[in-house]
């Protein structure tokens, strides 16, 4: 897949604002600072277009993106310690509905490659499973690991989290590490979205 020029779509906060499209959906899921914007940027190949930040973020927002043959969709992040129970369950509500309402052709679901997934994380795989949406791991900031470390480390994350290990890619989207094993999967997503569509149409 190449990418030509990805544009943000808008942010937003409640269920009227949710992006339909005919184009298939794949959505960004992690934790507060997993790096989901640095990942999306990596792949559009434009340094500013989410916004990255050290400090986890409070924003509770979907950001839609056009990256030509599909939407990304760039969840609100998860598992910030600070956050009321109020906003939690708000987060909970939004990504319910979210789910629910959009056609969705694939989640990236991104884990910290150097830690034991989190109970949020746990979380979020097994909601992914309940509700049969297609998931792949994507295990974040590789770079910070040796270069050794990379592979066992990626399947370790894998296997906790009861994936496939075929079913990970480890990425360092600072340093653009990952990106074309992404574009890959990304295609063969946006592949099987039209063939399921064909299929459909033709009952
Ligand atoms: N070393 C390294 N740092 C990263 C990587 N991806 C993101 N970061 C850093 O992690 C922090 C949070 O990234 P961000 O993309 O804003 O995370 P988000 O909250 O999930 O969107 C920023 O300081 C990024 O520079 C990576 O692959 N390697
Ligand atoms: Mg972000």
């Amino acid at each position: 897949m190449v990418i030509k020029d990805a544009v943000f779509i808008k942010s937003v906060a409640s269920r009227d604002g949710f992006l339909k499209s005919e184009k298939p959906i794949i959505a960004i899921a992690g934790k507060s600072n997993v790096g989901k914007s640095t990942f999306i940027n990596m792949l559009a190949n434009k340094n500013k277009l989410a916004k990255t930040s050290n400090t986890p973020g409070r924003t509770r927002l979907i950001n839609y993106f056009d990256f030509g043959e599909c939407i990304v969709a760039d969840l609100p992040g998860y598992g910030f310690a600070k956050v009321s129970k109020s906003e939690k369950e708000k987060w909970a509500h939004l990504m319910e509905q979210f789910f629910a309402e959009t056609e969705i052709a694939h989640v990236f679901s991104l884990v910290d490659i150097r830690h034991d997934p989190t109970q949020d994380d746990y979380m979020m795989v097994n909601y992914l499973y309940q509700y049969a949406l297609p998931l792949s791991l994507i295990a974040t900031k590789a770079d910070k690991l040796g270069k050794s470390k990379v592979k066992p480390q990626a399947q370790a994350v894998a296997n906790k989290l009861k994936v496939g290990a075929g079913n990970i890619i480890p990425v360092a989207s600072l340093v653009r590490k990952g990106r074309e094993e992404v574009l890959d999967k990304m295609s063969a997503i946006i592949e099987n979205f039209y063939a399921l569509k064909n299929e459909t149409d033709e009952e």
